[in-house]
């Protein structure tokens, strides 16, 4: 019987062991707010989509119909879908591994309902006047742990990012809303009494719901450009709502020169701090604080509620942030390259629409499709990846994790696109990193240029694996080169002051 107590309970510690562990682990390194603890397909199985088609093998719908699963991208360009997506539980959708321009979604909305535990980065929904009636493009109204992460969202016929309903742990992060269609204009409904944070992303052209809120909120450093009538709206209801609202830059486009903060009542108890306003749309970034009367008649918070985002930007740096970063950014298409065009000028370009074939934006645009790496086994991390990090290019070691950091060897990959995590494979017997190494090198492996980033000057040199030097320079902070090398492995010498480091690189 004691044994068995004593059996019981090294069971449960373990068990209690593991949920510690990942209750702990970030969906990704710079996951921020109440969903950034997201599981995602996090040591599932890989799925590989390989075309462009509207359902069937290898298509996008059939990635997201099971769970458990990590999408990878062998394609880039624009699917067309003919009825709305409706994604499953624990998945993570990697929109950066996707060749060429990325990934846009067009024709029809998506639904985000009960996609517990989902981590999607790095792609476009665009729905458009083509999609259901009286639909969302995004739209999530009951479910649990779900990251958004640099998507871009635009076209909705009802909301184009609509949470509304019990919704627990939502993040939406380095994103841009755009353009709700006329008669129905809105960026969206944030309702929830169980945690939504919206960071650094821009909401534009979009004629009200910019967004309106209810509930358990965080709304930090955000860029809300070109509204009509609404900008953040608080509450307008009976029931109570509890939000930080922190750090945003609202500027007035030539749609109207409208409040920021509208429909207030006592139910709303609000944190606000250092929220800008710009609205003489003279072209310059010229705003002032918003004044506390203009929130109109919320119940105050003297301090901020203890939510998750503590990272905050000033409303200038925001600005900036959004302007290099949101949405899909790897590569912007169309849409987003016009509404940053609209942003940047401040006050004099921007429109609300009806329909997404009208001018300016004439439909979605091209999306060059572009190589996919080689990835012999399929396991998601393409063969130069593997000999990088010496894993097995035969064998499928998605799930194991080499570095002992807590991500899968697939996420590191995955991560490393964008320049997060663990991303220096240093050559030992040369020097070996330092603790709290502030380096990267990414993308790697690259088809085109990578990138090095350290703070502070640098010198670097590229060598080949007969030690000679085929291409050096000089940096500071994060630079871009490499665009001329031949294909092959390679050796970057990165030396500062304090260090000399030698880090695998890999040329497609
Ligand atoms: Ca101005
Ligand atoms: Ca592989
Ligand atoms: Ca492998
Ligand atoms: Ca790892």
């Amino acid at each position: 019987m004691i044994k068995s107590i004593t059996f019981r309970l090294i069971i449960y510690t373990f068990f209690l062991g593991i949920f510690y562990v990942q209750a702990q682990q970030l969906a990704f390194p710079t996951a921020e707010g109440f969903g950034k603890y997201s599981l995602g397909g996090r040591g599932g199985t890989v799925y590989h989509v390989t075309n462009l088609n509207n359902a069937g093998i290898g298509s996008f719908r059939d990635a997201i119909s099971k769970s458990n699963r990590t999408i990878v991208f062998d394609v880039g360009g624009v699917i067309n879908i003919t009825d709305r997506l409706v994604f499953s539980s624990n998945l993570t959708i990697a929109g950066q591994t996707a060749p060429g321009d990325g990934i846009s979604i067009y024709g029809d909305g998506v639904s985000y309902s009960n996609a517990n535990n989902t981590i999607t980065r790095y792609i476009r929904y665009r729905m458009g006047q083509l999609g259901t009636s009286g639909k969302d493009a995004i739209a999530i109204a009951d479910g649990h742990d779900i990251i958004m992460d640099n998507v871009s969202v635009s076209w909705g016929r009802d909301g184009t990012l609509d949470v509304n309903g019990d919704v627990t742990n939502f993040t939406f992060q380095d994103g841009i809303v755009s353009q709700g269609l006329d008669p129905h204009s809105t960026g969206g409904l944030m309702q929830s009494d169980f945690g939504t944070s919206i960071v650094r992303t821009l909401y534009i052209d979009n004629h009200t719901r910019n967004p309106k809120v209810k509930g358990k909120n965080e709304f930090v450093n955000n860029i809300i450009y070109n509204w009509e009538v609404g900008g953040y709206i608080l509450g307008d209801s009976e029931q109570e709502s509890w939000a930080n609202v922190i750090g945003n830059y609202f500027i007035n486009g030539p749609s109207d020169a409208a409040a920021a903060f509208t429909r207030a009542n006592a139910n709303f108890h609000l944190y606000a701090a250092n929220n800008f306003q710009d609205s003489n749309r003279n072209g310059k970034l010229d705003g002032s604080l918003i004044p506390t009367a203009s929130y109109g008649p919320v119940t105050w918070q003297t301090s901020a509620y203890s939510y998750p985002i503590t990272k905050i930007l000033s409303p200038a740096n925001a600005y900036a942030y959004v302007v290099k970063n949101a949405g899909a950014s790897l590569k912007r298409d169309q849409v987003d390259t016009r509404m940053i065009q609209e942003l940047t000028s401040l006050g004099t370009m921007g429109e609300i629409v009806r329909h997404d074939n009208d001018a300016p934006m004439v439909g979605v645009g091209t999306v060059n499709g572009g190589a996919k790496l080689v990835d012999t086994d399929q396991d998601g991390m393409p063969d130069s990846w593997e000999k990088i990090w010496g894993l097995n290019i035969n064998v499928a070691d998605n799930n194991g994790d080499l570095d002992k950091d807590g991500y899968t060897n697939l996420e590191q990959y995955i991560n490393c696109i964008v320049g997060e995590g663990n991303c220096v494979k240093v050559v030992t017997g040369l020097e070996e990193s330092k603790e709290g190494e502030d380096l990267k090198v990414y993308p790697n492996p690259t088809s085109g240029s990578f990138n090095i980033s350290i703070n502070g000057e640098y010198s670097y040199q590229i060598h080949d694996l007969s030690s000679n030097v085929v291409e050096q320079g000089t940096g500071n902070g994060t630079i871009a080169t490499g665009t001329n090398l031949p294909a092959g492995l390679y050796v970057v010498k990165i030396s500062n002051q304090a260090r000399n480091t030698f880090v695998k690189l890999a040329k497609e």
